[in-house]
């Protein structure tokens, strides 16, 4: 379901109040956060607002995949955004504990907007725009830029691009759209390099995370039985694994879309273990059989139905466990 027009008509009001807006995403921001949040940075910026944006990663640091993208130097480290700001806009965040360092500032904020197409989203904002049905977060700013009468420049096609590729797996995924690519060739048609835009994303790691995906891949268990008879394929990453290639747990989220290739298994998993507070960050992907989304959900994380996860303070042992019985439970949805 897309944003009621109300929530529209509050969105372009909050933006047309003020003159200085403070914009968030989630920790560990991916393409579609990052490149949603610059993509209204740069816009507003360019109407004259007073902009800043951050994320509450510690360390704060931009992927490597978008550090070519138009409008990073909008970025500011947590300490310089205020702690009560007036409009608080945040991207592509499912609820308030994702923000890190950051969530301080929602309740404190005057005004919140999210932005967002997570099924998990909280509405935590004063206004929620929040499109469930929509492939990205940038899909629903660009409405929203859009209905502010504001132009879609190459700087804002960009990030917005980078945020459509990156949540719909270069137009693979279910829920693209017609109108996904009617977008995408609106994005384009800017003169937007969109080649290397792909190459920032896809075709650009290190020596280091080819040799550590080969470790994870090398010791990846085949569960046929598991996802009650349609099969699961699970791997872990562990400290050795950082520590031997030098790469940080932001550094290897692609590890879950080659093991999530393998055809005898409806759900793929990666175990993550976090060197910084112990626990195992979980990712998740299904084929479009079961809706991992939930299965997720059930376990406190979230995200999408077939691509989802959550943490565990758990062993990897026992949150296996609590994974295969939660997979086993779940019902599967018609292909
Ligand atoms: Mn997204």
């Amino acid at each position: 379901m897309s944003a009621a027009e109300a929530d529209w008509t509050s969105a372009v009001g909050l933006l047309a109040a003020y003159d200085e807006v403070v914009l968030a995403c989630h920790v560990g921001p991916d393409g579609d956060a990052l490149g949603s949040m610059l993509a209204l940075g740069i816009a507003l910026r360019d109407r004259g607002t007073k902009v800043r944006a951050s994320f509450g990663s510690e360390p704060f640091e931009v992927p490597a995949a978008y550090t070519g993208l138009p409008g990073l130097d909008l970025l500011v480290p947590v300490a310089q955004i205020p702690e009560a700001p007036g409009l608080l806009v945040i991207f592509d965040t499912g609820s308030i504990d994702r923000l890190g360092a950051l969530a301080d500032r929602v309740p404190a904020a005057a005004d919140v907007l999210v932005i967002d197409h997570h099924v998990s989203n909280t509405r935590f904002g004063t206004v929620n725009l929040v499109d469930v049905d929509a492939a990205a977060t940038a899909v629903v700013v660009v409405e929203l830029l859009d209905r502010l009468g504001l132009p879609l420049t190459a700087e804002i096609a960009a990030p917005v691009y980078t945020g459509l590729v990156t949540d719909t797996g270069s137009f693979k995924y279910a829920g693209t759209t017609p109108a996904v690519h009617e977008l995408a060739a609106r994005l384009l048609a800017t003169g937007i390099r969109h080649d290397l835009i792909s190459r920032d994303i896809w075709d650009n790691a290190s020596f280091g995370y080819v040799q550590l995906l080969g470790a994870a891949c090398a010791r990846a268990v085949l569960e046929p039985a598991a996802v009650a008879g349609l099969g699961l394929v699970w791997t872990t990453v562990t400290d050795a694994d950082l520590t031997a290639t030098g790469l940080a747990l932001s550094d290897v989220e692609g590890v879950i879309d080659v093991v999530r290739t393998a055809r005898e298994a409806e759900v793929a998993a990666v175990l993550k273990h976090d060197p910084a507070d112990g626990w195992l960050k979980v990712s998740t992907r299904s084929k479009g059989a079961v809706d991992v989304g939930a299965v997720c959900g059930s376990l406190g994380g979230g995200g999408h139905r077939f691509a989802a996860g959550f943490t565990s303070g758990d062993d990897i042992d026992g949150t296996l466990d609590q994974l295969r019985a939660a997979l086993a439970a779940a019902p599967h949805l018609p292909v």
